[in-house]
């Protein structure tokens, strides 16, 4: 089943129903198969009896709840001489589209337009009308929309996901700023929290056992214990590594640390690589080990635009070292883990179809997800997003700027933790890179070219605002996604997020 809303309710009759006190509305203007809407009755003082389709379905009172699955007319008759009248509710449903355009004027009522690509309006709105444009990608308003004194519009970038085929549960509720989550070869979900813990959690039941707390950590603004990896032949080589914040607020860095895990907690720290700057924003760090054994980090810019394109900085990089912390002898740069550069705050990264994806956030426009290759340019500070201004045109030419395969746009979505779907567990989803975010608290899943290296269309948005901020993401073998909120109060979730197709 696709994901359906509810796409316009009411019209002249509404109206109508308005100047005789007698009106039908209902409880959501956007619903999903599988949920229902209530529909209530104001202003009768007699009985109320529903109809659906113009057929008495015999239910009375004054609410009844439906869940359509077509559009459907319902509407109320109230048996009151003086209301007499019949007030009808048009629930239309209709699957998400990639692109709608609105080219009707709007007369009155509330009405949710939603796709997941594009919402476009040539039409006008009148007042006393509640329009809302939900588009994953891009609102666009073309000459002609016209949102008259007295109505109300609204738009924004989110859009309808498939969520009927889903089912969420709530891992654990107890957690603080958990910033890395991964599915362990021990069928437990590995956890960072920012202040530095590092802990088990069983995804059944939710009990956080603790592994180890790092006192060096210097939790600041948005840096402390953040990415994680484990050593991919963990039964032989139990080693974990992870990437953190230390020093002082007036000299934030970050170090690569390998700690060895002997069953309860985590023994022999052993630092790969250490003083990056760092700052109290920027800091980047994601962590994933290719099957070649080598770790990737991925370095913000240290809240310092110039760093970015600096190759004596570390910061504003994809570095590569070997587990040992030595250098590669083929990385670019000779000497230096510095794999690429010009990337502004990258904080998602994952290996798949023999490719390096990344995610970073953008300024205040074009949040990015990115292909890296050795030696690449990824343009910051010089080049937001595509390379379409005629500044930045000039600069990618002469710089072989590599553009992102997607990007926000005019927006900033706060690209965070992603990862790589490809279980037949949840079919529509294979091949796909799932990405949370932030500032959006929204879950994506872009689908990706059988060769890996583009991005096919728009996103697909799930949970829009229903976790808060979201961090990062896990999957375990068997096709469940994990994934962690960011709204601290030490009241953050791990959520389960389990196909029910089979
Ligand atoms: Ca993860
Ligand atoms: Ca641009």
């Amino acid at each position: 089943m696709k994901n359906l809303y509810l796409l316009l309710f009411c019209s002249t009759n509404l109206l109508y129903a308005q100047y005789n006190s007698f009106y039908v509305s209902a409880s959501s203007s956007v619903i999903n198969v599988g949920q229902s809407i209530t529909l209530l009755a104001t202003g009768c003082n007699g009985s109320v009896s529903w109809f659906t389709n113009g057929t008495s379905n015999g239910q009375t009172g004054t609410s009844i709840s439906v869940s359509p699955t077509v559009t459907t007319k319902y509407s109320a008759n109230c048996t009151s001489p003086s209301k007499a009248s019949t007030n009808e509710v048009v629930v239309e449903v209709t699957p998400c589209a990639a692109n709608v355009n609105v080219s009707s004027g709007l007369t009155s009522g509330t009405h949710v337009f939603e796709a997941s690509n594009q919402v476009s309006g040539s039409s006008f709105i009148n007042a006393n009308t509640n329009v809302h444009f939900k588009a994953g990608r891009q609102v666009s308003l073309n000459a002609g929309f016209e949102a008259k004194q007295g109505s109300i519009f609204k738009a924004s970038i989110e859009a309808c996901g498939d969520t009927s085929l889903l089912q969420t549960r709530r891992v654990t509720n107890s957690l603080s700023l958990p910033w890395e989550i991964l599915w362990g070869p021990d069928d437990f979900i590995w956890m960072t929290e920012k202040v530095g813990k590092i802990s088990r959690v069983n995804p059944q039941t939710g009990q956080v056992i603790s592994v180890l707390t790092i006192d060096e950590v210097l939790n600041y603004g948005e840096g402390g214990l953040l990415g994680m990896v484990l050593h991919p032949d963990f039964t032989n080589s139990p080693y974990v590594y992870v990437v953190y914040n230390y020093g002082t607020t007036s000299a934030v860095r970050e170090k690569i640390v390998r700690y060895t895990y002997n069953g309860t907690t985590l023994a022999s720290p052993q630092i790969l690589l250490d003083n990056i700057l760092g700052s109290n924003i920027h800091n980047g760090s994601r962590l994933v080990i290719t099957p070649d054994l080598k770790l990737f980090i991925t370095t913000g810019d240290a809240n310092n635009t110039s760093l970015a394109q600096n190759t004596s900085s570390l910061s504003g990089k994809i570095l590569r070292i070997n587990l040992d912390g030595s250098i590669p002898p083929d990385n670019p740069y000779s000497g230096s883990p510095i794999w690429s550069i010009g990337h502004r705050n990258p904080q998602g990264m994952v290996f798949a179809n023999n490719k390096l994806y990344v995610s970073s956030h953008g300024p205040n426009i074009e949040d990015e997800i990115n292909l890296i290759q050795k030696e690449g340019n990824y343009g910051w500070p010089n080049v937001d997003g595509p390379c379409d201004t005629p500044g930045e045109i000039t600069y990618c030419n002469a710089n072989n700027i590599i553009p992102p395969i997607f990007s926000s746009g005019g927006s900033t979505w706060a690209f965070c933790g992603l990862d790589y779907y490809n279980n037949s567990a949840y079919p529509a989803w294979q091949n796909h890179l799932l990405m949370v975010s932030l500032k959006n608290q929204t879950f994506y899943s872009f689908q990706l070219s059988n060769d890996g290296t583009s991005i096919i269309g728009a996103p697909t948005l799930y949970y829009a605002s229903q976790f808060g901020r979201l961090r990062d993401i896990a999957i375990s073998p068997d096709g469940k996604v994990y994934i962690c909120t960011s709204n601290g109060g030490n009241n953050d979730q791990i959520i389960e997020i389990k196909a029910t197709v089979n």
